[in-house]
């Protein structure tokens, strides 16, 4: 399992991939799994879509906040999560929409969150995840805790962290890093790779060669994987939480993707980024490369993603019905959820928003 580590050695300026733009698969690479499983993951892919779409749409018809697309970053999210194990847990940012839906979270929870009310926050019992995390980076300390506490408690947990290039830039993302070197925690580190921060372009995070490479300077493991290769993504990540659970300590892994949409709602694009390369990376699309695949081995036909993709919309529908039913926060709410005791500062602050909206408000407040 370790030997994926070394033969992908950053240091070598490899990467893995398994399954290239015409969807053929490196057969010797290949992670072992039963071929059923496989169209599985262009249905959850198929959904994650949909999900995608209907909230960009949403946002636009003033129904949702400001939203963050994962256009093009299915594969490092859908393979990654595939080979996480019942137990372990995971702590995002915000962009991980497939993941927290693989995992359990429901699609209105991911709905009512962007709606910007607290209980799509509310995680369900025996959901392994955190919510989402807004500020950059901070989530990497925290999941480093977890790892560390669950390694003190002889738990055989393993914790995943997603976060993006430009979370890399951020002092969390080095202590994080360091002490899970250290400590030996049982932490994989997924950076998702989508070339820029915002606006800011990877070449202007940092100097080094590879991001996977930083995990040298650490003392652990790091590996470059192609983040548009569901095999690659998957493969990698399994290695990594077979060598943590087995006490090998933690794993950067590198997944090199492109965020085809823009970074969220409120951001545009063309202003710092050319057509010309969003093009080219779109001819690297995930969906389309696993679908070459799983047609070229007569996994699925025509009658496979028409059912899927009618199957995604009503589930998409379904969680947009759940997500608007519940009622809309109410402007007190801001106070709630953060101190088990209110400070007086805030109290304060509570007692002139409720002069400001004295009715209705309050009766949730
Ligand atoms: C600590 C902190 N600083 C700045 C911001 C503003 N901000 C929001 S997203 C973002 C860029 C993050 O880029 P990256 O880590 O590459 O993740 P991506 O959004 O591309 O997935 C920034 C600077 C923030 N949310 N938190």
């Amino acid at each position: 399992m370790n030997d994926l580590f070394k033969e992908f050695d950053p240091l070598k300026d490899k990467m893995l991939r398994i399954l290239d733009e015409n969807g053929i698969l490196n057969e010797q690479l290949a992670p072992a799994l039963p071929d059923g499983k496989v169209p599985d993951f262009l249905r959850w892919m198929l959904l994650a879509r949909a999900a995608d779409q209907k909230a960009l749409n949403l946002q636009r018809q003033g129904r949702m906040g400001t939203y963050a697309s994962l256009l093009g970053q299915e594969a490092i999210q859908l393979g990654s999560a595939a080979a996480m194990g019942a137990d372990d847990w995971f702590f995002p940012s915000y962009r991980e929409l497939l993941v927290c839906i693989y995992r359990g979270l429901p699609l209105s929870n991911v709905y009512l969150y962007w709606m910007g009310n607290e209980i799509g926050s509310r995680i369900p019992e025996g959901v392994n995840m955190f919510p989402f995390s807004v500020p950059v980076g901070s989530q990497i300390l925290h999941a480093v805790g977890a790892a560390w506490a669950a390694k003190l408690q002889k738990r055989k947990i393993v914790v995943a962290v997603y976060f993006g290039d430009g979370a890399t830039s951020e002092g969390d993302f080095h202590e994080g890093l360091n002490f899970a070197g250290v400590l030996r925690a049982p932490v994989v580190f997924i950076c998702q790779n989508n070339q820029y921060a915002i606006s800011v372009p990877l070449r202007r995070q940092t100097a080094a060669a590879t991001i996977a490479q930083k995990a040298v300077a650490y003392g652990f493991e790091g590996i470059r994987v192609d983040g548009n290769d569901v095999f690659a993504c998957y493969a990698a990540t399994k290695a990594a939480f077979d060598k943590a659970r087995a006490g090998g300590g933690p794993t950067l892994i590198e997944a090199v993707t492109y965020r085809l949409g823009a970074h969220t709602t409120s951001d545009d694009p063309l202003r710092y980024r050319d057509d010309s390369e969003v093009e080219q990376w779109r001819a690297s699309d995930p969906l389309t490369r696993l679908e070459k695949y799983l047609r070229a081995r007569q996994l699925i036909n025509d009658n496979f993603v028409a059912e899927a993709k009618a199957e995604a919309d009503a589930r998409v529908e379904q969680a947009v019905t759940e997500a608007e039913a519940v009622e809309p926060p109410a402007p007190p709410d801001l106070f709630q959820y953060m101190f088990k005791e209110m400070p007086a500062s805030l109290k304060e602050q509570l007692a002139s928003l409720t002069e400001l909206f004295p009715l209705k408000e309050n009766k949730r407040g």
